[in-house]
């Protein structure tokens, strides 16, 4: 399915944890620190099983209890309500486990 591109300042105040990426593509950006390695990767493993459910995926990295994460899609070059989508699960399920 082809996605539209949405409008990143609109989108960012709906989603203030977020920031614009400063890469070659539209993107946004959230960086979330945890208590530990343990609950970092339980956040990382609630998130997969959504991608995987969406068939839309994170670009991210995580070292120890700190999760870098960049969401874009890549078929429209640009964020879309998929994107949004997924920040929104990201900040619900980052709440839930104790994310700054
Ligand atoms: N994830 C993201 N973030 N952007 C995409 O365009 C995308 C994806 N496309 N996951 C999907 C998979 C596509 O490559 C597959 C073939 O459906």
């Amino acid at each position: 399915m082809t996605q539209t591109s949405v409008d990143l300042g609109e989108t960012l105040k709906s989603l203030p944890l977020w920031r614009a990426s400063n890469g070659d593509r539209p993107a946004i950006e959230r960086t979330l620190k945890f208590k530990d390695f343990n609950a970092a990767f339980g956040f990382m493993t609630r998130v997969a099983l959504m991608a995987d459910k969406m068939d839309h995926h994170p670009e991210w990295s995580n070292v120890y209890n700190r999760v870098e994460v960049l969401l874009t899609t890549h078929d429209a070059g640009g964020v879309t309500a998929l994107d949004v989508k997924m920040a929104g699960f990201i900040d619900e399920a980052a709440q839930s486990m104790g994310a700054d």
